[in-house]
């Protein structure tokens, strides 16, 4: 077993890893840049060492000055957490020639599921159910037309080397197929140096559903449940869940088999996510494998009740799985919500600062993986995930009253967070109800918005005022609520209470 590791990345992520780490009794080695110096990762390593200057490329990102940390302080092994090098082929060598272990699968199945055609071809050969397209780039514009009227339009224009939605294009008809191909390639060339452009079937208001796998060297891989991730703002995911609110066992158990495929076909080790695509009939085609361990992996381990850091750390240590497929049970639900510094009243942008009042929420069923403390100064230099506030309970509706209160005893004070965005999600009938797709987050805000323009345009306010009485007076009689009874369901808050418990946090 190692005796030291070395976790090559900030924030919550690193504070888990030492977690996980002090638990097995192996010393933890930070490093961190010099916006970094007073980041908790660092104060709870047993030893921290500087790296460069705040840009992750002289920091986070630099492999040399990484390594370098790695020989002077006799780390054993690297956790490359997730993002900056966690799927970096290059680097999970460079340890390798080094002598150090990486705590995450081979170069070679990285650089295989790295680029999503060279994946889609190993796919098609293990029989996994793709969506319908090509699995090579497309070489004409006249191949692209052929395979689009195949295929049946809407289709999807995607970046070979592309993922996370960059390099992504809708394509509605045939004639925007031609500008839409040029426009998708030249995007491709500046964002990754690759212009290899592939073609799919678009499944219109697709889930996004992804399943943790864990495979030790000795051969034996097992699937650990899914996650529903489809709550993404942009692409980045804000709220994810376990299980996944559509799957039944039945689904789960192919699903499961399918992602145990993809990761034997990748010659896969240790811990990864296979990510599918579901459509409203419940099919489900693979998209892409994440060779990392993913933000949301505390969803996982609170309905398995394993530790994925500890996993990870013992089959990268030549440890054969503890338990087979058969002993791996869900019990409960859980839900994560992702708590970044940003201000929903201005667009989502990053919100830096010093965070000068720190009330954070706890109780049965609640966990909170952070990288924040109070007294502390968010810098604006990297992501602004600050924590992660996890609900777990017996379902899906105690999890969701359980993390109403939480968010409620949440305060962050000198800094904005995107808490209050959680509070509306959680009261939306629609996910109350789990009528979730890709699509959902973004509607939802469009619909703010449009309560947020009519609040401050008089014209509409005067409309809307209009509208709402009509309401109060037809309602009643059509379905028994009215515009007084609050839409959420939830019961009246007295007004002096809410400002008195406002005042009392100010
Ligand atoms: C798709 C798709 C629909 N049809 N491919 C987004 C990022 C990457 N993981 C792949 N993604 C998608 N690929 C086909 N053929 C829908 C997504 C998708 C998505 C698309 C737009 C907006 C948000 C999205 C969130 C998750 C997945």
């Amino acid at each position: 077993m190692f005796k030291k590791i070395l976790i090559a990345n900030r924030g919550e992520i690193a504070v888990r890893i030492i977690r996980a780490c002090h638990e097995m009794g192996i010393a933890a080695v930070a490093v961190y840049s010099d916006v970094d110096r007073t980041a908790l990762h660092v104060r709870k390593a047993d030893e921290a060492y500087p790296i460069g200057a705040p840009a992750a490329t002289e920091s986070y990102l630099n492999i040399p000055k990484i390594l370098d940390v790695a020989k002077r302080s006799g780390a054993d092994a690297i956790h490359p957490g997730y993002g900056f090098l966690s799927e970096n082929a290059k680097f999970a060598q460079a340890c390798t020639d080094a002598g150090v272990k990486f705590i995450g699968p081979t170069a070679a199945s990285m650089e295989m599921m790295g680029s999503k055609t060279r994946a889609r071809q190993t796919m098609e050969a293990a029989g996994v159910p793709l969506v319908p397209g090509t699995a090579r780039g497309l070489e004409s514009i006249e191949q692209a037309q052929q395979v689009a009227e195949r295929i049946g339009y809407p289709v999807m224009l995607k970046a070979a080397a592309g993922g996370g939605g960059k390099g992504m294009r809708l394509v509605h008809t045939p004639e925007q197929l031609k500008s839409s191909l040029e426009a998708a390639r030249s995007e491709a060339e500046r964002s990754f140096g690759d212009s290899e452009i592939y073609v799919e079937k678009a499944i219109v208001n697709p889930r996004h559903i992804e399943m943790q796998v864990l495979a030790d060297e000795h051969g034996s891989t097992v699937y650990l449940g899914e996650r529903e991730c489809s709550l993404q703002r942009r692409h980045q995911k804000v709220l994810e869940e376990s299980p996944s609110p559509v799957v039944d066992p039945d689904m789960r158990r192919r699903m499961g088999e399918v992602a145990v495929r993809v990761a034997q076909a990748a010659g896969y080790t240790n811990a990864g996510t296979v990510e599918f695509l579901v459509d409203p009939q419940k099919n489900f085609y693979f998209l892409e494998m994440n060779t990392r361990l993913q933000v949301e992996h505390p969803v996982t381990e609170l309905v398995t009740g394993l530790d994925l850091v500890h996993l990870q750390i013992r089959t990268a240590a030549g440890e054969k799985l503890p338990f087979t497929q058969d002993a791996v049970r869900l019990r409960g639900h859980a839900m994560e919500c992702r708590i970044y510094a940003e201000d929903p009243d201005n667009n989502y942008f990053p919100s830096p600062g010093k965070i000068t009042l720190l009330i954070a929420p706890t109780g049965p069923g609640i966990r909170r993986d952070t990288g924040m403390y109070e007294g502390w100064s968010v810098p604006i230099d990297y992501d602004p995930l600050l924590a992660k506030l996890i609900g777990y309970g017996e379902n899906r509706e105690q999890v969701i009253a359980r993390l109403g209160c939480a968010l409620n005893e949440y305060f962050v004070g000198g800094i904005k967070t995107n808490i209050s965005l959680f509070r509306r999600i959680l009261r939306n009938p629609d996910f109350r109800a789990a009528n979730l797709d890709t699509g959902f987050l973004d509607r939802m805000l469009k619909q703010q918005d449009v309560r947020n323009e009519l609040e401050t345009d008089p014209q509409a306010a005067h409309v809307a005022a209009i509208a709402a009485g009509m309401f109060a007076a037809l309602a009643p009689a059509a379905n028994g609520t009215s515009a007084s009874t609050p839409d959420n369901g939830s019961r009246k808050v007295s007004t002096w209470r809410k400002i008195g418990r406002d005042e009392a946090l100010r």
